[in-house]
């Protein structure tokens, strides 16, 4: 890419983010997305700060505006009303809140986030910002491991494939079939904004619309959602983000001299290293999510098990072998399609190179898996990834997916995170 491209690129990055502002958030894309979402929120925030940081720190605190008084952040913050999306406040039974949210989280990308952000602030005053906002990521870390993990297992489960930011991934194929279908009638909107192809199917849905219910008719009650919800999985994805975050929220703490809190991240941060080497299969040669509800293993191939490395969780005398097997599987998927990363790999029989979380290329997953491997030494393997993102991106405009064959730009279009990742990545060039 030209010097004169990269610049078009960054300009027009740049007023997506400005043209998605709705005052202190952005939305992920106007009309199929039109509120502010907790890990898009995160990587937005990045984003802004290459140009704009003030704004930057406002994407997180107007972010945080939505927590809920036990610790959950949760993974939509309705700030205004906006009918082309569904489902809204009401259906979630949190339309009492200010503001309103869903009643589920999302991966917890934002202790990372915000450790980079204040490593590249060029704000003398940013820690007086971070003493209040890192206390409340606090906070919703011990919401994790409070609700989500009661037995203490080290590893936190989800209820619900929202939850997870990957919502139709293959590897939930099998616990959500066993999800029963909602009886009641709803209407999707989002498949009056992108061609249904690229969404997920009515079943799915159905089963989406059964859990949120479920959710409410608990009441949120933790131990019976636990004890009860016919979905609970450990995600491998979401665990990985998580025990990172914990690494990075942790040092946060220290240069504020929460020492305590600092303590207890890196102590979950540990059992959790510890628990996630035991999703790894000796088989399939790569970590795997788990269905708690029946003990088995979830194998489909996707892109979720790059994210060890990013998780720092290649510990003990196992992780030079284990790293090993991850390249070479990580050759396969980058052999495999003629635009990196693949959510899927097409082997998978769940692959769909257009649909959504079961094929397509994601910018923001590209660049985690890349900043993993580019701190352990992988550095070729995380320039193929940015290359291949700026490539998608160029070629293919701002949108929410990329076609792994292809190329073309799927989902949203105008795409917040998509704008986010262009100038993160056009940044460290
Ligand atoms: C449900 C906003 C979000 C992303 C998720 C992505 C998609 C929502 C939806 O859009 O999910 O949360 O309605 O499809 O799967 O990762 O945060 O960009």
């Amino acid at each position: 890419m030209t010097p004169q491209q990269q610049d078009q690129l960054r300009s027009a990055a740049q007023a997506t983010l400005r043209a998605n502002d709705r005052g202190g958030y952005a939305v992920p894309s106007p009309r199929l997305y039109p509120f502010q979402w907790n890990w898009d929120a995160a990587v937005n925030a990045v984003g802004w700060q290459t140009f704009d940081e003030p704004r930057a720190w406002q994407e997180i605190e107007t972010l945080l505006t939505g927590q809920w008084a036990n610790g959950l952040l949760p993974s939509i913050v309705f700030h205004r009303p906006a009918d082309s999306y569904f489902p809204g406040p009401q259906e979630w039974g949190c339309d009492h809140l200010t503001p309103p949210t869903t009643s589920i989280s999302q991966p917890p990308l934002l202790a990372t986030m915000v450790r980079r952000m204040r490593d590249h602030s060029r704000d003398p005053q940013v820690d007086q910002r971070l003493r209040t906002i890192v206390p409340k990521i606090v906070d919703w870390h011990r919401w994790w491991y409070r609700d989500r993990d009661p037995e203490q297992t080290g590893l936190v489960v989800t209820y619900h494939p929202w939850e997870t930011g990957s919502d139709n991934s293959p590897a939930w194929d099998e616990p959500l079939a066993r999800v029963p279908a909602t009886p009641r009638s709803y209407q999707r909107r989002d498949t009056g904004v992108v061609d249904g192809s690229m969404r997920p199917h009515k079943a799915e849905y159905d089963r989406f619309v059964y859990l949120l219910d479920f959710f409410r008719d608990c009441r949120f009650d933790p131990r019976r959602i636990y004890d009860e919800c016919p979905l609970r999985i450990v995600d491998f994805a979401l665990n990985a983000i998580l025990l990172r975050a914990n690494l990075d929220l942790a040092h946060l703490c220290e240069a504020l001299g929460l020492h305590s809190d600092a303590a207890q991240l890196r102590d979950w941060h540990q059992r959790g290293a510890a628990a996630i080497a035991t999703l790894w299969s000796p088989t399939l040669r790569r970590h795997v999510s788990l269905d708690t509800r029946s003990g088995k293993p979830l194998p489909s191939r996707t892109h979720a098990g790059f994210l060890a490395w990013y998780a720092h969780v290649f510990t003990g005398e196992s992780g030079p072998q284990r790293q090993l097997d991850l390249l070479a599987e990580l050759d396969e998927f980058l052999g495999a399609t003629r635009h990196a990363l693949a959510s899927t790999h097409p082997t998978d029989p769940g692959y769909d190179p257009r649909r959504y979380w079961r094929g397509a290329v994601w910018p923001h997953i590209n660049w985690l898996v890349a900043e993993g491997l580019a701190e352990h030494g992988h550095a070729a393997q995380a320039q193929r990834l940015r290359d291949d993102t700026l490539a998608l991106v160029q070629a293919g405009g701002l949108f929410e997916y990329f076609a792994p064959d292809t190329g073309e730009g799927l989902g949203g279009p105008d795409f917040s995170w998509t704008a986010a990742i262009t100038l993160i990545l056009l940044q460290t060039r």
